[in-house]
């Protein structure tokens, strides 16, 4: 066996901070309307690497601040953006990760709050934007933002947990929408969506062991992950992939050793970060993902991850504590 083994941490740490640097924007940096999801892919690298501090925390809140959409009521990717329920999510992350969700203040929240519901559809399902797509990521997104904002009711969750139902597939994977083809993405949003609405009891036991199955042939013979059968492997598998097992209590289905030994070959030993796959070029997308699947694998002193909400436990058990209104 070649390549690196160990996880080039001072790297990565220095990687995310050149990103935060304004006059590298062009290059380095991710495009407007991807920022705000960046700054919390960076936020929780940084979290998971024990490092937070190298983001400066008011400059950051500053910034989600100034990405509110006054006309929507809800968070924008960039300032004088629209906004969506993704990037509602990135910034609700990012103020509950620095504990500064009261700077939201009550009328904000409650526009927030409605902006939310308001995308949910008859069927249970939500859209991203009000001229967006439907699927399986907006439950996800949705129920996610309203837990960490303690807004979570049965009348949101009834029937998303009836949606995410209708998207299990009988191969053992979860769809986009009803009848769509298995992913590993929507493992990870279906189940985290069920996990949120404490609803996991919803499925069988052979179906968790199918879900299981189907999941951990994800594995390949050279230890990455794909995201559905006859794909490449890609390091954002490790954590749509790994998380789903944690989630359903089957993380040991994976051998640790290959996958580990997988991500740490997408490592840039020079600039830091993680690709996709070795020899690519690496983005905060995957180095985010990349080290959060190493911390659920117990790697090496990082922070440990929270499976369900991709955020350090030590945030999420503040809100865990009162799951429902
Ligand atoms: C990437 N998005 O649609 S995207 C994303 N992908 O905004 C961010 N693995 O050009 C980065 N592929 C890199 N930095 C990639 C986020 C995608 C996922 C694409 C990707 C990842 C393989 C091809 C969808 C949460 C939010 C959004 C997604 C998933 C989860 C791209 C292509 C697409 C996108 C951005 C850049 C490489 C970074
Ligand atoms: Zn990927």
């Amino acid at each position: 066996m070649s390549g690196p083994l160990t996880l080039f941490k001072e790297k990565h740490i220095r990687y995310i901070q050149s990103l935060d640097t304004r006059k590298h924007n062009f290059e380095y940096w991710l495009t407007e309307h991807l920022r705000l999801n960046g700054i919390y892919w960076g936020l929780t690298a940084l979290c998971v690497l024990d490092s937070p501090e190298t983001f400066a925390k008011e400059e950051v809140i500053e910034f989600v601040l100034s990405c509110w959409d006054t006309k929507c009521g809800a968070f924008a990717p960039f300032p004088r953006h629209d906004a969506h329920l993704l990037t509602t999510l990135s910034a609700v992350q990012i103020l509950a990760t620095y504990d500064a969700l009261d700077i939201l203040g009550e009328d904000r929240k409650i526009r927030l709050i409605s902006f939310i519901r308001g995308n949910q559809l008859e069927d249970g399902s939500f859209q991203g934007d009000r001229f967006g797509e439907v699927d399986t990521r907006f439950v996800y997104t949705a129920l996610s933002a309203l837990s960490i904002l303690g807004e979570l009711t049965p009348e949101v969750v009834d029937p998303a947990v009836e949606f995410v139902l209708k998207c299990y597939n009988f191969d053992g994977g979860f769809g986009l929408c009803p009848n769509a083809e298995s992913h590993a993405a929507q493992a990870f949003t279906c189940l985290g969506a069920l996990a949120i609405a404490n609803k996991l009891d919803v499925l069988s036991n052979d179906q968790l062991e199918e879900i299981g199955w189907w999941l951990c042939e994800r594995q390949l013979p050279e230890g990455g992950l794909n995201g559905r059968p006859s794909k490449l492997p890609d390091v954002c598998y490790s954590w749509w992939v790994l998380s789903s097992l944690a989630i359903i209590g089957r993380l040991d289905w994976i051998n640790y050793e290959k996958l580990t030994e997988f991500i740490l070959e997408c490592q840039d030993e020079k600039k830091g970060g993680i690709s996709d796959r070795p020899e690519n070029e690496v983005d905060v997308f995957h180095t985010v993902f990349g080290v959060a699947g190493l911390s659920l694998m117990g790697y090496d002193n990082l922070v440990p991850i929270d499976p369900i909400y991709c955020m350090p436990k030590s945030v999420t058990a503040k809100f865990k504590k009162y799951p429902y209104k």
